[in-house]
């Protein structure tokens, strides 16, 4: 059965074309670099927000209409798999990725719940033998079941940090059977509300122990996926404790794990830690641990993780710049953690968002790219470092400069003279290439 029979294959066309259904900028085959677009960008559709969601929000109850809409249960979790990899194909995405939760539904006991996952993965195995589409990550969903209320491996109750150790457990079994090639942790509930009902420290300890839990059977089971943190300051906890990538960097060395994780970044989550989104993949970048990236947008307007597709061409171009920075993507890659908005309730919205959100990144890749080619913004930067590649710069960076020293140079300095850092300026040309590689 087809489910999105009034939609063809998505081929790119040029940003020429009128077709809504065709990419404008996303040529998988274009090679960059010696790589090709699809290989660089690494597209993956979000099980959850593109099967699963229905558009309900605090105030409503869903919009979406969706053909598995007549079916519940488990017939309902096949459809959704049917549809899946009709979408993953129409779409030519490489990666999808989900919660155990979101393929399956879950039973009154955990081990009913494993056997509906276990029917749901054996089903996407045979679906994944004949499709390009593979896993980029899993993971469990330790946040919506009311046991998690206090917290997963974070919670106060030992039955509850248990019970979601059995989670990973399986998830992490799930992820080896379906070759995923990372795993996601989201603490969602792993952080508190009050401090006057806290103990943090143990909240924490606890925490660390669960990371090196599931790093353990990971490799006792062979499953040699990168794990990942997903930093992310609020909501639906008041404080997280995976706050930014800076807050979840000294956590992992705290607790000797940080040679055992990276990051995967959202941009949303970036925004809510009051980042940019670039910040971010900055800081990650520059400490080798930037593992993957879940495209999205916030809404300036908005305080909360609105999940948006993302449209909005300075960050993905800028976004973009980082990764290509790091070297790519590695193991990891860029997962739509977005979802269409209440009011894009058909199934060709499903369609709109993803071309929207994969040609804005493929935009993205071209400017940084070319950016990147001419140095832009890298001699800009040399240049205005250049006091310490010689003199007394030289000194101190190679540390053969103390306050003594220090102080003897300052007392024979007559004048200090700065430079204008010009930020509307290097603005200015980033604009220029920003238009000059939509318009070419
Ligand atoms: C929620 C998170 C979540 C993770 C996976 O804000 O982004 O969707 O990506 O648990
Ligand atoms: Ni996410
Ligand atoms: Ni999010």
């Amino acid at each position: 059965m087809a489910y999105f029979e009034n939609i063809n294959a998505i081929k790119y066309e040029g940003a020429s074309s009128k077709n809504p259904f065709a990419f404008k900028y996303y040529n998988p085959e274009e090679v960059i670099n010696g790589k090709t677009m699809e290989e660089i960008l690494r597209f993956g559709v979000a099980y959850w927000h593109t099967f699963d969601a229905d558009g309900s929000d605090p105030f409503g109850v869903g919009t979406a209409i969706r053909p598995w809409d007549h079916l519940t249960g488990l017939d309902r979790a096949k459809a959704r798999v049917e549809a899946a990899f009709e979408f993953f194909e129409k779409l030519n995405v490489p990666f999808f990725c989900f919660h155990d939760v979101d393929i399956a539904p879950e039973g009154s006991t955990l081990r009913e719940s494993n056997q509906n996952q276990d029917i749901i993965v054996a089903m996407i195995k045979e679906y994944m033998a004949t499709s390009k589409t593979k896993l980029l990550w899993n993971t469990a969903n330790m946040f919506t079941n009311p046991r998690y209320v206090h917290g997963a491996a974070t919670s106060n109750n030992a039955d509850v940090f248990a019970y979601s150790a059995a989670k990973v457990k399986k998830a992490l079994e799930v992820g080896k059977e379906l070759g995923a090639e990372n795993y996601v942790f989201w603490g969602g509930r792993e952080g508190y509300e009050t401090l006057l009902n806290t103990n943090m420290k143990l909240e924490q300890d606890n925490l660390a122990r669960f990371f090196h839990m599931a790093v353990d059977y990971a490799k006792e089971i062979g499953f040699d996926a990168q794990f990942l943190i997903e930093p992310k300051p609020k909501e639906p906890t008041k404080h997280q404790y995976d706050f930014d990538v800076a807050t979840g960097l000294s956590f992992l060395q705290k607790y000797d794990l940080a040679d055992k994780f990276k990051f995967n970044i959202e941009a949303n989550h970036a925004t809510l830690a009051g980042h940019t989104f670039e910040h971010e993949l900055h800081v990650a970048r520059i400490n080798n641990m930037l593992g993957s990236v879940d495209a999205n947008q916030g809404d300036p307007l908005l305080g909360w993780d609105t999940d948006e597709f993302p449209t909005d061409l300075y960050s993905t171009t800028l976004a973009m710049y980082e990764i290509l920075k790091n070297g790519g993507l590695g193991r990891g890659g860029l997962n739509f953690d977005s979802k269409v908005r209440r009011g894009s309730f058909d199934v060709e919205d499903l369609f709109h968002a993803h071309i929207v959100g994969m040609d804005g990144f493929a935009v993205g890749l071209k400017v940084a790219n070319k950016l990147l080619e001419d140095r832009v913004f890298e001699d800009f930067i040399d240049d205005r470092y250049s006091s310490y590649n010689e003199g007394i710069g030289l000194e101190i960076v190679e540390g053969k400069a103390d306050l003594r020293k220090l102080e003897a140079y300052a007392l024979e300095l007559t004048e200090i003279k700065n430079q204008s850092g010009r930020t509307e300026r290097l603005k200015a040309i980033l604009n220029q290439y920003l238009l000059e590689t939509i318009t070419k």
